[in-house]
């Protein structure tokens, strides 16, 4: 049999920014742009960033082959250094230039100053030059622990033995109900951008049992608010054969746990960067709804204006209630109202106002909703039915139900969401790569 040579693979033959501390005293290769030059007596410190790292490198005439003025900010270049040990630097080496060859100048310098330890202006400003102040260390560390979060929910979810799917963007009908829904002409008919997996999700727990999906959902929100935006990833997973809700919350639960505990082995550089302190998660606190909206109107002498929902307000209330008396920083408020809840939630059978559901609130804000579905065919036709709906717009949906479903459930995590809360963001579009809201088109 014929083994597979990954070494084949990898054509680079410069060194990586992770294997240099294992090429200490040894001359090397390694490209990246030109961070910063800081100018000393008789050399300079040239900052080198890398796709991973900003590694120190010092210049001195005598022992390089060009000049600082070939190698403006912002240049790509492809080093020939000499690694030497060196314990002030925060890597314990530092690069010696000996050589150049410069692979593009900027045409011009950057508009905004990028290789301070943080980026000075407005979030505006940092949208709109997103391209180039995502370059700075910090504004690209948040995106490498999103990165490494979604890593830590896959490789949980898979050794669950959940499936990750794939599905379509461009949809027939609306799974979340609500006005927040784009439409778009699509030939001879009416489509719609998916506001959520959720139908085709439930869908694939009839073939593979348990799927995720990490991908963009759309939502189109008029408001201009700091949580949100009309395009996010969402982090959705559902399993089949449960006998409660609640063993979705279990499973979230360990799931974030074990994201924490992943971040914590591969992220713990970008989290100290950026000051970052992990919550301490066991199994959260639960609350019923109704008993959240009485809990906070007493503690806070709030008139229940909504018995439907909570406003903005109340969740921070009621994370600051839990904190104060479990000291978590996460709760499950459970039980929601039906009227508030999408055709597909299954109703408590002991009191079919209220839904097998929940949110999970985190530092003040609702990152994650969830809960069963209505399984049985006959069910969710009365279901629709009953909500003025037209069953015959959902004969594809129904299909699943119509020919047997086990007792499903799921739930979708917002990933700007959560990466905010957790590196202390007040606004989603802090950890939002390129954020689409009802100003913002580009970049
Ligand atoms: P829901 O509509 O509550 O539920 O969305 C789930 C999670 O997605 C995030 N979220 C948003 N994030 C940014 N901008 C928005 N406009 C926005 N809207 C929602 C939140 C929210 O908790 N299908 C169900 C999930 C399920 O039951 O499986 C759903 O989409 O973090």
């Amino acid at each position: 049999m014929k083994t597979i040579n990954y070494k084949n693979f990898h054509s680079n033959q410069e060194v990586a920014a992770e294997e240099l501390k294992n090429h200490i005293g040894e001359v090397v290769q390694i490209h990246g742009s030109i961070y910063k030059i800081r100018h000393m007596s008789g050399f300079a410190f040239v900052l080198l960033r890398t796709g991973s790292a900003v590694i120190q490198c010092v210049y001195s005439e005598e022992e390089a082959d060009f000049s600082l003025e070939a190698i403006p900010e912002e240049s790509c270049v492809r080093f020939t250094a000499l690694v030497a040990a060196e314990e002030r630097s925060r890597s314990g080496y530092e690069l010696h230039l000996r050589e150049v060859t410069v692979l593009s100048v900027p045409e011009e310098t950057v508009p905004v100053v990028i290789n301070q330890k943080q980026v000075n202006t407005s979030l505006e400003n940092l949208l709109n030059y997103r391209p180039i102040t995502l370059r700075n260390e910090k504004e690209r560390a948040v995106f490498r622990i999103q990165a490494v979060i979604c890593e830590a929910f896959r490789a949980f979810l898979i050794s669950e033995k959940f499936t990750e799917i794939h599905t379509p963007k461009i949809v027939a009908a609306g799974a979340e109900g609500g006005a927040n829904i784009f439409k778009l002409p699509y030939f001879d008919k009416e489509a719609y951008l998916a506001q959520s997996p959720q139908f085709y999700k439930q869908m694939m727990v009839g073939v593979f049992e348990r799927v995720f999906e990490i991908a963009p959902v759309f939502r189109a929100e008029k408001h201009d608010t700091s949580r949100h935006l009309n395009e996010y990833t969402s982090v959705d997973f559902e399993m089949g054969y449960i006998e409660s809700f609640e063993e979705i919350m279990t499973m979230e639960s360990r799931m974030l746990q074990f994201t924490f505990a992943y971040l914590t082995e591969h992220s713990a550089a970008e989290l100290a960067l950026l000051n970052c302190r992990l919550p301490k998660l066991h199994e959260p606190p639960q609350i019923r709804f109704s008993e959240a909206k009485q809990w906070i109107s007493q503690a806070y002498h709030r008139p229940i204006t909504d018995t439907t929902d909570f406003e903005p307000e109340e969740e921070r209330l009621l994370c600051e209630l839990v904190q104060k008396e479990t000291g978590s920083e996460f709760v499950f408020v459970t039980h929601y109202p039906s009227s508030k809840r999408p055709f597909y939630a299954m109703e408590n059978p002991e009191n079919p106002s209220e839904t097998l559901s929940f949110d999970l609130l985190f530092r003040g804000l609702e990152i994650t909703t969830g809960g069963q579905r209505i399984h049985s065919y006959p069910a969710q036709v009365e279901k629709l039915l009953r909500r003025g709906m037209h069953p015959e717009l959902f004969e594809s949906y129904l299909m699943m139900h119509k020919y047997g479903m086990p007792p499903h459930g799921g739930l979708g995590l917002g990933l700007e969401r959560f990466t905010a809360r957790l590196l202390g963001f007040e606004n989603v579009r802090s950890t939002t790569l390129f954020p689409r809201d009802i100003h913002r088109l580009v970049p």
